[in-house]
């Protein structure tokens, strides 16, 4: 240690020496040397201290500031590094966790060469069913194709119909209706924009869902930012009363009320509003479903609404769930073409049409989670 001073105190009284060392040296004194001497018979203390060289210690500290600042640099970019590493094995752990957990793999499974097994893994762990996963892949090697977007692309369409609503150019009022909370009128918004902007069409939006009053103020707010005219009529003789008006439209979007698939006495109070819709003018409806529910759910969703008579499903939601393959596992049960996917809560950005390319897109690219960690 470096001093900037050295001091020798003297006297009789080895207390008071250290008092007055105190006082001088506020405290700051380090004991350097001390003696004990007998001056004519009487004890006599010498006392040697040393101030430390603050500067000295101050370029010290900053020094060592420097040091553990860069040393803290490296560690944070370890610990960053572990972190990256942990995120990819728990992706990769995530992605097999569905296919392990399931029973084990059957003979056909077991017969697939390495890349069409891994190609197999990777739809079951997308949520899509092992017998279909199978079919899919066997399809995919019978014809030769290549285990990515473009081959899985090529065979999709053998498992489920796609139709898009608005490629035939008629005049026509498509009805959204679901279950409480699926999106329909975040969807309405987005199907309306999607017509008049890619199409220049006179579109208008219809607000039937009498119990929300929300609903209407949330529809107002997306017809003003899309400049798209808003009617509001809640039950069927306001319907029929507006209908010569609203049929002057080449498209009108029908918002209805959500019920439960288990709600049947609603679910044919609004079967009701839209025959007559249904009854004057070409009407398609469109029921919602959330990709992120159980298939076993959605066969219920379905069962619920079929009273109405569904014309083609959306599946909303598809950046909630890590197992979009529902959407291949439902298509494949049913003869009801898929219209649109959505895809986020954007308003009118979020919305896709379906067909062999996004629906492979969606099954093959990242999950959710994967999408998040790149966001943040
Ligand atoms: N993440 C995500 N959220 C969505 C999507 N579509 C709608 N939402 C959100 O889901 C919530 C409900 O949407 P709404 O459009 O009000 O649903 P609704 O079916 O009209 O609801 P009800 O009228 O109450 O039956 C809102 O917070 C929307 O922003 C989507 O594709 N992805
Ligand atoms: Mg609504």
């Amino acid at each position: 240690m470096k001093y900037s001073v050295i001091k020798k105190f003297s006297g009789k009284n080895l207390l008071k020496i250290f008092e007055k060392v105190k006082e001088d040296t506020n405290g700051n004194a380090v004991l350097l040397g001390y003696e004990e001497k007998l001056v004519g018979g009487e004890k006599f203390y010498e006392v040697i201290v040393g101030i430390p060289d603050t500067k000295n210690k101050i370029e010290k500290i900053e020094k060592s500031k420097d040091t553990d600042f860069s040393e803290k640099i490296t560690e944070i970019r370890e610990i960053l590094e572990k972190i990256e590493e942990l995120k990819r094995e728990f992706l990769y752990v995530r992605e097999n966790i569905e296919f392990i957990s399931k029973k084990t793999m059957n003979p056909a499974e077991i017969r697939l060469p390495q890349e069409a097994l891994n190609f197999f893994k990777k739809l079951v762990s997308r949520g899509i069913e092992r017998s279909i996963a199978l079919s899919i892949t066997e399809d995919i090697m019978n014809s030769r194709l290549n285990f990515d977007l473009k081959g899985l692309s090529s065979v999709v369409s053998k498992y489920m119909i796609f139709r898009n609503p608005l490629a035939d150019g008629r005049k026509k009022f498509i009805s959204l209706v679901g279950p409480t909370g699926v999106g329909k009128t975040t969807t309405a918004a987005k199907i309306s924009a999607l017509y008049a902007i890619s199409k220049s069409k006179n579109v208008a939006l219809l607000e039937t869902d009498r119990y929300r009053i929300a609903s209407v103020d949330q529809m107002k707010k997306y017809a003003e930012i899309m400049g798209v005219p808003l009617f509001v009529a809640t039950n069927p003789e306001e319907i029929r009363t507006m209908l010569p008006k609203l049929m002057k439209f080449d498209l009108v979007v029908v918002d209805t009320m959500g019920k439960s698939q288990y709600d049947i006495k609603n679910i044919k109070r609004i079967s009701s509003v839209l025959s007559e819709i249904g009854n004057q003018t070409k009407l398609e409806i469109a029921l919602l479903i959330s990709t992120s529910q159980k298939d076993e759910e959605i066969v219920l969703v379905i069962k619920g609404f079929s009273e109405i008579g569904i014309d083609y499903f959306i599946f909303t939601k598809v950046d909630e769930t890590s197992y979009p393959g529902t959407i291949l596992n439902i298509g494949c049960t049913t003869e009801t073409p898929i219209a649109f996917i959505t895809t986020g809560q954007s308003v009118p950005d979020d919305i896709k049409i379906a067909s062999p390319d996004v629906i492979s897109d969606v099954i093959l690219g990242p999950p959710p989670l994967t999408m998040y960690l790149l966001k943040t």
